[in-house]
């Protein structure tokens, strides 16, 4: 929809999705934002529970629009039950011509539709701009569906060039729908919520070292984090990295993943002084290197000596600012022995959760008796991506606004 900035406008543009825009409430927003008070007022009495049809005319009369309400309104909705029927009966190409019909119509759940089956192929050649080109016109009548789906498109460059500022901005307006014009069920609503905090995490201007015991699920996390297979993951019995390894987003974004503790006394010596040195490592502007340490605890151990001796003795000691760390209690699905979690809905049950609430109560506790440190911990899992938004955001909350001084 082109932007609105006069009533001629809105006139010129009165078929696009003008419906839409009403029940989006951003017609209002619109008109009080370019101070047409008085169309405001009178949009505001429209009752938004008349049908499109009546809704419609209400607008028609309003803005003195020359249009032919019945046959616009009414039509798109038998196109849109034509379109559902063939759909139904797998006759594909029949429905395409429906579906069309009804998105020229303004049909924003036609549109989505549209874009869906250009997306798969049904009916039609798969045409990934054309997907774009309707779920665009659906996302922009606010139909949450398409908006989900657009975020996507522009997260993964589908069909589109990449672009995480579109992706957040779509994905945001889906989660910000009303109930009443919500059409995306709650996995699908989570799974926008969990996108927009990965991209606010992806776009984070942060050198962050990345420590723990071996086997803690560090280079997982990594690989969540990036939502890519990029660090490898160990099979569990030999310890897997065994240097400091650099993954780097962006010029801003740089995870630096070390090699576990826990394996033998003469290799973690080793491993702390590289933990040491990184921890003490300038930039080329003579800052400090790393701005927060992020510790990942495995929350099914547990022998968790290792973790606290690295916390209390090498990490607190060497971070003048104990803001900067960050405790995560990882494989939280299998932290009561494998019982308690919920792999359908992909959470646990309230048994595991009490659990994991007294394991992130007890590891504070010791870290403060210990180290009079009131740390920040959170508890997920880095294998399904269980409470990954709330890790990921505490991440986020504790981004540091400026370099660490070293001295
Ligand atoms: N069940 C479960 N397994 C996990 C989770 N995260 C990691 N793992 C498994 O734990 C093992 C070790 O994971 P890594 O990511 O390699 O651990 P690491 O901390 O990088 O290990 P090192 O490189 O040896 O220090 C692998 O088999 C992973 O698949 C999780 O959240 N749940
Ligand atoms: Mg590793």
């Amino acid at each position: 929809m082109a932007i609105i900035k006069t009533i001629d406008d809105i006139r010129a543009n009165a078929n696009e999705g003008l419906i839409g825009l009403y029940l989006d409430k951003r017609l209002v927003k619109w008109l009080k934002n370019y101070n047409y008070l008085d169309y405001a007022a009178q949009v505001e009495q429209i009752d938004c529970n008349l049908s499109r049809k009546d809704i419609f005319s209400e607008l028609a009369k309003i803005f003195e629009l020359n249009i032919d309400v019945n046959s616009l309104a009414t039509s798109s909705e038998e196109q849109l039950c034509k379109a559902q029927e063939y759909y139904d009966a797998s006759d594909y190409e029949n429905a395409m011509i429906w579906y069309t019909k009804a998105a020229e119509q303004y049909s924003a759940h036609a549109q989505c539709f549209l874009g869906f089956m250009y997306y798969c192929g049904e009916g039609v050649t798969k045409d990934l701009q054309q997907a774009i080109y309707w779920y665009t016109k659906a996302a922009e009548q606010g139909y949450a569906y398409a908006q989900y789906t657009l975020g996507f498109m522009y997260y993964c460059g589908e069909g589109v060039t990449k672009d995480l500022q579109q992706a957040l901005y779509w994905y945001t307006q889906a989660v910000e729908q009303g109930a009443d014009r919500l059409n995306i069920d709650e996995e699908t609503k989570n799974s926008c919520i969990k996108n927009i905090t990965v991209i606010k995490l992806q776009q984070a201007k942060l050198n962050m070292l990345i420590v723990g015991a071996t086997g803690s699920g560090k280079s997982t996390t990594i690989n969540a984090i990036f939502n890519l297979d990029v660090a490898t993951v160990g099979d569990g019995i030999d310890p897997e990295t065994m240097d400091i390894q650099k993954y780097q987003l962006h010029d801003n974004l740089v995870l630096w993943d070390t090699p576990g503790l826990g394996d033998s006394i003469e290799k973690d010596k080793q491993h702390i002084a590289k933990i040491v040195s990184m921890l003490q490592k300038k930039d080329t502007d003579g800052n400090a290197l790393i701005d927060l340490v992020l510790v990942i605890i495995d929350a099914s151990s547990r022998y968790m000596e290792t973790s606290y001796s690295l916390i209390n003795d090498t990490i607190i000691p060497n971070m003048k600012e104990k803001d900067r760390i960050i405790i995560a209690l990882n494989q939280c699905e299998i932290a009561m022995r494998g019982k308690g979690f919920d792999y359908d809905k992909n959470k646990p049950n309230p048994e595991l959760l009490n659990f994991l609430e007294d394991k992130l109560i007890s590891v504070k506790r010791r870290i403060y008796e210990s180290s009079n440190y009131d740390c920040n911990v959170a508890y997920y899992s880095a294998e399904t991506g269980y409470n990954v938004t709330e890790f990921f955001d505490l991440i986020i909350d504790n981004i540091p606004t400026s370099k660490r001084y070293l001295g």
